[in-house]
C-alpha cells in the first residue's frame, strides 16, 4: 500500500481519540501530538507541521460542535480538513486533446510515468501517442518504445539522432490525428544551464498545454525547492510525485508541493502502467485515515442533519422521545441507504465489522417502525412510558403490524436511548449498539 506507515500512525491516532472517554484539552493535545510525530516521520516541513497543529487545537476547543455531530466526529472533521489543507489541492488535467510535456531530473521516473499517463487516457477513451525527445541517455528509446509498444500506443523516435527539437517537430505532425500527444524529454542530475535550454527548445516548438513537473517521493520535502526552481526556469503547470509505493517520506513530498505555486497533477504508486492515480486530495487524505468517503459522509450529514431540528443536546441529556427518534430516523432516510451510510461512517473504517446483510434487516426494520410510530399519538411519542397493553393494541391494529412489533419498537427505542446517554459519558461502540439490536 501507499505510505501505510503514514497512514497507520494517523489511524491509530484517530482511534485513540475514538476510544478516549471526554474530549479535552487533554484528548486534543495528545492526539495533536501523535499526528505531529506521523507527520514529522514521514519529512513533513517542521514549520508546516506546528501551524497545523495550532489550527487543529484551537478549531476542536473553540469551534462549537456542528449539530448531527459528536464531539468526537467534531474533533475527526477537523483533522481531516487540516490533512487536506496542508496537501493544497490537486492540478487537473482535462480529458481532452492536448499536448503535454514531461520534464524533470534524471531517475524521477519521467519515461514511466509517460507510458503511465498514455494508458491513463486510453482507458478514458482518449487516443494517446507518445513522443521520445530523451536524446541523451542511452537506451532512452528503446525503453519508451517497449513501454509503448507493450501498451499499445503509438510511438515516435529517432535512435541515434541527438536533435531533439527535430524529433519532436517530426513526432507532431506524425501524430496530428491523435488525441493527447506526451513528449518525453531528457533529464540531468541537476537543473544545469544545458538542460534549461534544451527544455525551452523542446516548449518553443511544441507549445504544451501541460508541462508535468516529475519529481521523485524520495526526495521528501526538498520537493518544494526543485518545484520552484523548475517553476522559476521554464514554468510548470503541474506535478506528478512517482515511486510513493517505496519510500517513508511520501508525505513530505505531497506537502512540499503545496507551498509552492504549483499543485500535484498525479501520483505514481507502483513499477507497472497502471500504477497511476489522479491526485485528489480529499480523498487522498481519508483513505489514508481510513475512513471510507468521510467527506461525503460530513457534507451529507451537515446537509441533512443540520436543518432537522434534531436536538443532539438534550438527547445526549438523555431526553430522547419516539419523537426524536421518529425524526432521527427520517434524517437517515434522507441520507441514504443504511448500507452506504454505515461504510461512510468512520467506525466502518476503524475496524467494526458489520455484517452483510445487517443493512436490509436494519432497512427494513426501520420502515416498519415508521409506520408504527404514524398510528401513535402526539402524546404517546413525547412519553412513551404512557404506552401500556391496551395502547399496544390499538396501536398494532391501527398500524397493521403484531402487537410483538410495537413491544419490538418501544424496546429498540429504550435501547436507543440508553446508547445516547452512553455517548455522553463517554466510549461509545458501534459494534456494541449493532449487536444490542439485533443486526
Ligand atoms: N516503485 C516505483 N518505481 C517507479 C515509479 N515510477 C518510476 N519508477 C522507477 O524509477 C526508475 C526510473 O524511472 P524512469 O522513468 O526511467 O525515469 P526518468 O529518468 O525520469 O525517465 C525506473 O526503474 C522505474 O521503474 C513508481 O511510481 N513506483
Ligand atoms: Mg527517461
Amino acid at each position: 500500500m501507499v505510505m501505510d506507515k503514514l497512514g497507520s500512525s494517523l489511524q491509530d491516532a484517530i482511534k485513540k481519540l475514538v476510544s478516549s472517554g471526554r474530549i479535552d484539552e487533554k484528548t486534543v493535545n495528545d492526539v495533536v501530538k501523535d499526528i505531529q510525530r506521523a507527520l514529522l516521520q514521514s519529512d513533513v516541513n517542521v514549520k508546516m507541521v506546528m501551524t497545523m497543529s495550532k489550527h487543529i487545537k484551537e478549531r476542536a476547543l473553540k469551534e462549537e460542535v456542528p449539530k448531527g455531530m459528536n464531539p468526537r466526529e467534531h474533533v475527526i472533521r477537523i483533522v481531516y480538513q487540516e490533512l487536506t489543507s496542508i496537501i493544497g489541492k490537486g492540478t487537473d488535467i482535462p480529458l481532452k486533446p492536448q499536448k503535454i510535456m514531461m520534464i524533470g531530473l534524471q531517475g524521477s521516473g519521467k519515461t514511466t510515468t509517460t507510458s503511465k499517463l498514455a494508458r491513463y487516457f486510453q482507458k478514458k477513451g482518449l487516443r494517446p501517442a507518445v513522443i521520445c525527445a530523451d536524446t541523451f541517455r542511452p537506451g532512452a528509446y528503446q525503453q519508451l518504445k517497449t513501454l509503448c509498444e507493450r501498451l499499445n500506443v503509438a510511438f515516435y523516435g529517432e535512435e541515434g539522432n541527438e536533435d531533439a527539437v527535430g524529433i519532436v517537430k517530426r513526432g507532431l505532425k506524425e501524430f496530428e490525428k491523435y488525441d493527447i500527444k506526451i513528449i518525453d524529454t531528457a533529464g540531468r542530475h541537476a537543473l544545469e544551464k544545458d538542460l534549461i535550454k534544451e527544455m525551452e527548445d523542446i516548449h518553443a516548438i511544441c507549445d504544451p498545454d501541460y508541462k508535468l513537473l516529475v519529481l521523485d517521493a524520495a526526495i521528501g520535502q526538498q520537493a518544494s525547492e526543485q518545484a520552484r526552481a523548475f517553476n522559476e526556469s521554464i514554468g510548470i503547470s503541474g506535478v506528478i510525485i512517482t515511486k510513493l509505493d517505496g519510500t517513508a517520506k511520501g508525505g513530505g513530498a505531497l506537502s512540499a508541493v503545496s507551498e509552492t505555486n504549483s499543485s500535484i497533477a498525479f501520483i505514481g504508486t507502483g513499477e507497472t502502467p497502471e500504477d497511476l492515480e489522479k491526485f485528489e486530495p480529499d480523498r487522498f487524505i481519508s483513505r489514508l485515515l481510513g475512513m471510507g468517503d468521510i467527506k461525503t459522509l460530513l457534507e451529507k450529514a451537515e446537509e441533512s442533519l443540520d436543518k432537522d431540528e434534531l436536538d443532539m443536546e438534550a438527547m445526549m441529556k438523555g431526553r430522547f422521545t419516539l419523537k426524536d427518534m421518529y425524526k432521527q430516523m427520517e434524517a437517515l432516510n434522507k441520507m441514504g441507504p443504511m448500507k452506504q451510510i454505515m461504510q461512510m461512517l468512520p467506525l466502518g473504517g476503524l475496524g467494526a465489522k458489520i455484517p452483510e446483510d445487517a443493512y436490509q434487516v436494519t432497512g427494513d426494520k426501520l420502515t416498519r417502525y415508521r409506520i408504527i410510530m404514524d398510528s401513535m399519538t402526539e402524546e404517546e411519542m413525547l412519553n412513551p412510558r404512557l404506552i401500556g397493553s391496551s395502547r399496544i393494541k390499538r396501536i398494532s391494529r391501527g398500524s397493521g403490524n403484531s402487537p410483538e412489533d410495537v413491544r419490538e419498537l418501544l424496546k429498540y427505542h429504550k435501547m436507543m436511548q440508553n446508547a445516547m446517554k452512553g455517548m455522553r459519558g463517554g466510549k461509545f461502540n458501534m459494534q456494541k449498539i449493532m449487536k444490542k439490536m439485533g443486526m
